[in-house]
């Protein structure tokens, strides 16, 4: 019997030499290089840097921000006195209508005005022009990204673009919808001047409204139930004097499966009364607010607007794919199932990761707090997580339940539609905080952090202590270069990000030689396979598993016969 077995285990011996050899005989494709790409700067300087520093326009104080790309403190000076009140040097600062805020009567005489009238148009970003062949006007979420939004915005004077070769929006008009702030108890007349070519309305959600106004007309913005849709080129007033104050939301009511996603909606903030209480009326792009009202002023250090919102990729194609709005309404009313939909780009206050960096950041200081008002405006569940903290949820839809409803986690979910009031403490204790440093924040739900399914993209943004900030308002991160997430060719499947972390490039992408015109094959081949590449690859795993087979037999066999033939074999070699 072991005259058999002998040489079955001599064959098994000499099995694993099979792959020694086809080591030596069968080498792997060399590693490819894939070009990067231009690569934006994080931060060039975009705006004059002195709007970051702390500064007083027109009596109005503003915060410094040490955002790589703050806001034009001139239209904040003017959001808070009033288009009507700042004066005329200011105003030519900005790109305002003369009559975008109209503020006055102080009617309590408590030394702010108590009458507000606020005017807001409907832009469209990334839309359709008969006469180019590229979208416009131009707002990029993330390198190269640029999904057609519907934004309100407030009533603005001279061109959408920043010139007349530039197709790059105004800052004025951009994604998110503004943050409106008014002060609880003021008499608000919002006037929605339908500069849109579709019907649209506003939707005042959790804002105390009557139902109907003082003249009679439906005040809640639902055309099933309260008043007409406001027609294109017509206009409505929404007549409120809100007695409560809390962060609420406010949205178009027309079609709202389709005009919500779009970008018709954002933060509506109602401040609690106090004297002397001018508040910044807008906060165009949300973020950091730089005029705080004065109850937040008597809590906080900073506050944050943080408006989280997404978009399905077919849905924001599709609404720049005609310039004809029988046809953008078919298509979005007739033939959108948003039952069927994904969203594809997640966005905080606008932009996707790493945009989010140039003007979403929570700067912080130990020992400081700041209040975040966040806004879920996904389609979907919403999972706030902050690295390194553990923020306390103090209001949820704008109400404060009391103390004893006061929450500290370190994920805060929310569903659509909801706001939640945290605060944010710069205390190092473990709890609170871990320390200084530079912290991640983002929708723990995990497709939010890519962007059109890439990661690392999607509403990722950072809390930086301020010793962690450049001057140029730049994180000192440590780890991997950011340097591929300001390419197109990131966001496009191009690059793979640890190609060029070691000589050998052996975590990029391997060349194959069968298609020599292919630089590259994709790196995930379930996600989109392209025909060519994959077979090729397929085919060629095969043949190399059958040959291994073969060499694997071969070499049994020669065992076999060696042993077989011993006899003759020793005679060869003398004894
Ligand atoms: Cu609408």
């Amino acid at each position: 019997m072991h005259k058999k077995v002998l040489p079955i285990l001599c064959g098994a011996m000499l099995l694993p030499m099979s792959s020694l050899v086809t080591a030596a005989t069968n080498k792997l494709p060399a590693s490819s290089s894939v070009k990067m790409g231009a690569v934006e700067e994080v931060c060039s300087d975009f705006v004059d840097p002195k709007w970051r520093d702390a500064q007083v326009i027109d009596g109005v104080e503003i915060q410094e921000s040490r955002m790589c790309n703050p806001d034009n403190p001139a239209d904040i000076a003017a959001f808070v006195k009033g288009t009507n009140n700042i004066s005329m040097a200011t105003l030519m600062q900005t790109q305002l209508a003369a009559d975008a805020i109209t503020v006055g009567n102080d009617m309590d005489g408590d030394g702010d005005p108590d009458h507000y009238i606020i005017k807001l148009e409907i832009a469209e970003l990334n839309g359709h022009s008969p006469d180019m062949r590229e979208p416009t006007t131009t707002f990029d979420i993330a390198p190269g990204i640029q999904p057609t939004f519907w934004v309100f915005a407030p009533k603005t004077r001279d061109m959408s673009t920043l010139s007349l070769y530039e197709p790059i929006a105004n800052p004025l008009l951009r994604a998110p919808s503004p943050v409106i702030r008014v002060e609880q108890g003021d008499i608000v007349w919002l006037v929605l001047e339908n500069s849109h070519y579709l019907p649209h309305s506003i939707h005042l959600h959790g804002i105390d409204h009557p139902f109907m106004d003082h003249s009679g007309e439906g005040n809640d913005g639902v055309g099933q139930t309260s008043s007409m849709d406001v027609m294109p080129g017509s206009s409505k007033t929404y007549v409120i004097k809100p007695r409560q104050p809390g962060t609420m939301y406010y949205h178009c009511h027309v079609q709202p499966h389709v005009h919500i996603p779009m970008g018709l909606q954002g933060i509506f903030v109602v401040e609690e009364n106090r004297p002397n209480n001018w508040v910044q009326v807008f906060n165009v792009g949300a973020g950091q607010v730089r005029h705080p009202s004065v109850a937040v002023k008597e809590k906080y250090d900073y506050e944050y607007d943080m408006h989280y919102q997404s978009a399905d990729k077919e849905l924001h194609l599709m609404a720049r794919s005609a310039n004809d709005p029988r046809l953008i309404g078919k298509r979005l009313n007739l033939e959108y199932d948003i039952t069927d939909s994904t969203p594809d780009y997640f966005m905080l206050n606008g932009r996707s990761f790493p945009y989010t960096l140039r003007e979403s950041l929570i700067i912080m200081e130990e020992n400081k707090k700041a209040k975040i008002r966040i806004l879920n405006g996904h389609e979907e569940a919403f999972a706030m997580h902050i690295h390194g903290h553990k923020p306390m949820a103090t209001h949820y839809d704008g109400v404060d339940n009391g103390p004893s409803s006061y929450i500290k986690r370190d994920v805060h979910g929310m569903v659509p539609a909801q706001r939640l009031d945290l605060e944010l403490s710069g205390v190092d204790d473990g709890l609170n905080s871990f320390g200084q440093g530079v912290w991640m924040f983002h929708d723990h739900v995990e497709k939010s952090f890519t962007t059109d399914g890439i990661g690392e993209g999607g509403d990722i943004s950072l809390v930086v202590y301020k010793n962690f900030l450049n001057e140029k308002g730049i994180p000192e991160v440590h780890g991997m270069s950011l340097a591929p997430y300001f390419t197109k060719e990131f966001w496009q499947r191009k690059y793979p990000a640890w190609q060029d972390y070691d000589a050998w490039k052996s975590l990029g992408l391997p060349e194959i030689k069968a298609t020599k015109e292919k630089a590259f094959v994709p790196a995930a081949p379930a996600a989109k396979p392209t025909a060519a590449g994959t077979d090729t690859q397929a085919a060629a795993n095969k043949s190399s598993f059958i040959g291994q087979l073969l060499y694997g037999f071969a070499l049994g066999l020669l065992g076999y016969v060696a042993y077989l033939k011993r006899e003759k074999i020793k005679g060869l070699f003398g004894k």
